[in-house]
């Protein structure tokens, strides 16, 4: 066994309740390589713990982007680039509203488009 624990502390906008946690810590979970997840509203972060053999930060931001949620990930030369999200994971009233401002407080968002 040469299993490779890695922790990451992810960073990630536009969780605005419960069910928003609730839908990124089960996008997590369902990731090969994961091994622990603990997404917390107040400090709008993932703390994950996972096998760095099986994925790496890259696979854990998309698994929570594609729930429509933005991972804050930095990482030198990958800094800068386009994303186009599909937003699947939105629950309350606030969600769509709440990401749109994420987006757009981003620096590097520069194509972005909100589906209810
Ligand atoms: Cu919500």
């Amino acid at each position: 066994m040469d299993i490779q624990v890695e922790k990451a502390n992810i960073p990630i906008r536009g969780m605005t309740c419960a069910s928003c946690v609730q839908t990124v810590e089960n996008a997590l979970k369902k990731q090969k390589g994961v091994i622990k997840v603990n997404v917390k509203l107040a400090t709008e972060k993932a703390l994950v713990e996972y096998d760095s053999g099986e994925i790496d930060l890259n696979g854990l931001g998309k698994a929570i982007s594609d729930t429509g949620y933005i991972p804050v990930i930095s990482k030198k030369g990958t800094e800068k680039r386009e994303v186009l999200l599909k937003i699947v994971g939105m629950t309350c009233s606030a969600c769509a509203a709440t990401i749109e401002k994420s987006i757009r407080s981003l620096e590097d968002a520069r194509a972005y488009r909100i589906r209810g």
